[in-house]
């Protein structure tokens, strides 16, 4: 998925962070999510790891989408996207501007940014962003000292605002998949609902169709 498709790419954005795989190799866990079924995958580290085993990694998980043919996102870290060849790199609102991660990239690797009003998203779109995270839609437990709860009239508004595809994260699970379809995102990201499910293939089959019939 470089920048021209990004616009057909829909259902489950599913995150991978080996923080919240119960235990299990994230490799694992990241295969049996393809294996369900995804549009995107990202790899998420927040805790320090060090270069080389983040490198490692990600160039597996790189691996794993090419062959499911499911484009590939780093969290943070643009250097790895771009050692990588990652089809995109995600960040948050205190992370690198979008011109520098630009530049450090190029033209045609897809750069998102987390947002948390429908301010911030129109402020990222104008600075060129590809895509827009926006949450937190629900509680989550995942992301330390996360922002305020938006909900999903907010969410409604922001698709209605802004011409980017938007991911909706937060506290998504099965349950949830189809009103944030409902809502007008293409995307949802999920962490937990498929890291931690006992089952990962049979979590993200379930999200990424649900999402996908709404
Ligand atoms: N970003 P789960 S919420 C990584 O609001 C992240 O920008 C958020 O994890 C935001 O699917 C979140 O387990 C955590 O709730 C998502």
């Amino acid at each position: 998925m470089r920048t021209s498709i990004v616009a057909e790419v829909r259902g489950l954005y599913a995150i991978v962070d080996p923080e919240y795989c119960a235990g299990r190799d994230p490799l694992w866990v990241a295969a049996e999510i393809l294996r369900g079924g995804c549009a995107a995958l990202q790899l998420r580290a927040k805790q320090p790891q060090r270069p080389q085993e983040l490198r490692s990694l990600g160039a597996a998980l790189l691996g794993l989408c090419r062959k499911a043919g499911v484009p590939f996102f780093v969290n943070d870290h643009v250097w790895l996207a771009r050692e990588l060849g990652a089809e995109g790199v995600h960040l948050g609102q205190s992370d690198l501007p979008t011109d520098q991660a630009r530049r450090e990239l190029g033209a045609h690797v897809l750069i998102g940014r987390s947002t948390h009003s429908l301010q911030q998203a129109e402020q990222a779109q104008a600075q060129g962003a590809n895509l827009i995270g926006f949450g937190p839609i629900f509680a989550t437990q995942t992301k330390q000292h996360a922002d305020a709860v938006v909900g999903l009239e907010q969410l409604a508004q922001v698709c209605r605002t802004v011409r980017i595809p938007v991911i909706a994260i937060g506290g998504i699970t099965l349950d949830t998949g189809a009103e944030i379809a409902r809502a007008g995102a293409p995307l949802a990201a999920a962490i937990s609902a498929v890291c931690a499910a006992a089952d990962p293939a049979r979590a993200a089959e379930q999200l990424h169709r649900a999402l996908l019939a709404s």
